[in-house]
């Protein structure tokens, strides 16, 4: 198991209704790894890995330590008891339930914007060294040394052989009302089930049969096929880019890294065909492939490639851009007549109009809006702040309506430290008249964000059309936003523009919605086709349908989605892929 690292959030504009939801638990076979009783039993050291201000490569690495240092003590432990070493590792996702909080972090207000204080204080919170430290000695080191939060020195000291039940915590450990309204962490991790990853498989046809993680054993590989990818994308060769893009899903799934002994176990995957199958060698034999080394070198390459990271330029926009004689970014700033760093209302208005937001003009404001503010939109964002940006928009809302409920959904929920822009799938919690409740919702607060100097620009602006099992080439017909936010991060640095998708949905598709935005891209593509060549269905974020008689399914929980659709569930963090 690769990456045990869910770290999902959601958050409530109110807390007086709950609705059902994945996390809550299902059937009892789940195997929690973490119960505090297993802990003291089998002296399993429980690891919370907290991603803020670890970047990540050193995020990975950390993974990786712990679980190569488990298969090795697996092997151990087949040679002989006595050989075995006193340090059992388990990664974790829920921090309830974690003896260890590994982090980089060692600010108290930092800490607490992850982790609720009255959990911070029942737990060892330590810096990575001590993973590194024990791995390296076999055997559990003492906190004491490696303290990340000061606050905690003394908790984190008196840990060291007791590990203590969070949810028995005594009243001295109830959080304030002010300790409450600083964690926006409010959806209950879940960890991976890993009876259901068995049931999944590498070989499978459909990416969404596979567990995909974010950093696969072959990485490097699969970065330089991607670039081959880009090189089809950039130049509208579809059905080339998508041949690509399955190969890539195929070896992210793939569980060993390739050597020259096991890369004819690759002729059994779907989708590698002799043509990738020579690349993959040259890879083993190079450290690289030719085709990417040359199209990393084409100027047109690097032209169209640069084109597209700018909102609303395509590949089509990009060429004919290109065929302008345009070759940087300063030319297109130029050509476009915007100023960098320049969010003049006057030149980018906030999109006000619906009917206005498939028009040409507004295709070219929105690129207009991408160019002036690209050196800030170019930036990735940290999960903490995709957080927080979750929770100012969250309490703007709570002004308008109260009992809404977000996930955060996108990259940032399949574990991505760093995201490009913020997908945030909101409802109303109250099944019955949520519907209603949400109606015309994600204009009124785009409206109110923007009165509140928190959005400045609306790229896209769509209202709800009913699911229709006819529709085919569209994603999905829900409310939605494609923002600028801006985004007061951090005090010490200044203002940052961020991209925010809002995307509004009735109860009964929330969670359709959620798996929708999760992605990843290949992973919604492949969900699309199961359900069409293997269901008789359609699946889009705003519902799934019957084709048959058109018959609407209303999942209540992001695993009901995978029971309708027959599908074993799939933890977010293993639907990654996509390069
Ligand atoms: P990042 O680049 O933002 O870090 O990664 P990401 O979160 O995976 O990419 P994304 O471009 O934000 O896309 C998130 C998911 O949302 C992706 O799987 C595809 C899906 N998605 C869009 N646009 C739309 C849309 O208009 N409707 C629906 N239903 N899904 C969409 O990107
Ligand atoms: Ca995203
Ligand atoms: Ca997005």
């Amino acid at each position: 198991m690769p990456f045990k690292r869910p770290l999902l959030s959601s958050h409530t504009t109110d807390d007086s209704e709950s609705q059902s939801d994945s996390s809550h638990g299902g059937p009892s076979k789940r195997r929690r790894v973490s119960s505090p009783r297993n802990i003291e039993k089998d002296k399993t050291v429980l690891v919370y890995i907290l991603q803020a201000k670890i970047d990540p490569e050193m995020m990975s690495e950390l993974a990786m330590l712990v679980e190569n240092y488990k298969v090795e003590r697996g092997n151990e432990s087949l040679e002989g008891p006595t050989s075995v070493s006193e340090l059992n590792l388990e990664l974790t996702g829920d921090v309830e339930k974690a003896d260890v909080i590994v982090t980089a972090t060692n600010m108290r207000q930092r800490l607490e914007r992850h982790v609720e204080w009255r959990i911070a204080k029942t737990k060892a919170i330590v810096t990575p060294l001590w993973l590194q430290d024990s791995v390296k000695s076999g055997r559990p080191v003492p906190y004491g040394s490696y303290i990340a939060v000061h606050h905690l020195e003394d908790e984190t000291s008196r840990s060291h052989d007791t590990v203590q039940d969070a949810s028995s915590g005594s009243p001295s450990n109830m959080p304030s009302e002010a300790e409450k309204q600083s964690c926006w962490q409010t959806e209950p991790t879940e960890l991976i089930d890993t009876t259901e990853v068995e049931l999944l498989s590498h070989t499978a046809k459909y990416s969404c049969l596979r567990p995909s993680p974010l950093v696969c054993p072959n990485q490097s590989l699969v970065k330089e096929i991607d670039v081959i990818r880009q090189g089809r994308n950039v130049e509208g060769e579809e059905r080339s880019m998508l041949s690509y893009s399955r190969a890539i899903s195929v070896i992210k799934a793939y569980p060993h890294v390739i050597t020259k002994h096991n890369i004819r176990d690759l002729h059994e995957l779907p989708f590698l065909g002799v043509k990738i199958l020579s690349m993959i060698e040259e890879f083993l034999k190079t450290g690289q492939i030719t085709e990417a080394q040359r199209m990393l070198a084409d100027p047109r390459f690097q032209s169209l490639s640069a084109f597209i990271t700018i909102h609303g330029i395509g590949p089509h926009t990009a060429r004919r851009l290109y065929d302008l004689g345009l070759r940087t970014l300063e030319e297109l700033e130029r050509y476009y007549e915007v100023k960098p760093g320049v969010s003049d209302e006057e030149t980018m208005p906030l999109l006000d109009a619906e009917a206005s937001a498939n028009t040409e003009a507004a295709g070219e404001q929105s690129i207009k809006i991408g160019l002036a503010l690209r050196h800030d939109l170019g930036q990735t964002i940290p999960r903490d702040e995709v957080e927080e940006i979750n929770g100012t928009i969250m309490r703007e809302l709570g002004h308008i309506q109260k009992g809404c409920k977000s996930v955060i959904a996108g990259g940032y929920r399949r574990g991505k430290p760093q995201s490009n822009d913020v997908d945030i799938v909101i409802t109303h919690t109250d099944w019955n008249l949520g519907s209603q409740k949400v109606k015309g919702l994600c204009r009124k607060l785009v409206q109110r964000l923007h009165e509140q100097g928190l959005v400045t620009h609306v790229m896209h602006l769509s209202g709800f059309h009913e699911h229709n099992v006819l529709r085919t080439h569209h994603w999905d017909s829900l409310e939605k936003a494609l923002t600028v936010f801006v985004s007061r991060h951090n005090s010490s640095r200044q203002n940052v523009y961020r991209r925010v998708d809002l995307i509004f949905t009735a109860p009964e598709v929330f969670w359709t919605a959620v798996v929708g935005w999760t992605g990843s891209t290949m992973f919604e593509r492949d969900l699309r086709l199961w359900a069409k060549q293997q269901k008789g269905m359609k699946f889009d974020s705003s519902g799934i349908s019957r084709r048959h008689d058109s018959k609407l399914y209303h999942p209540r929980t992001e695993r009901d989605v995978f029971k309708v659709l027959g599908l074993v569930y799939i933890h977010p963090t293993l639907r990654n892929a996509d390069a």
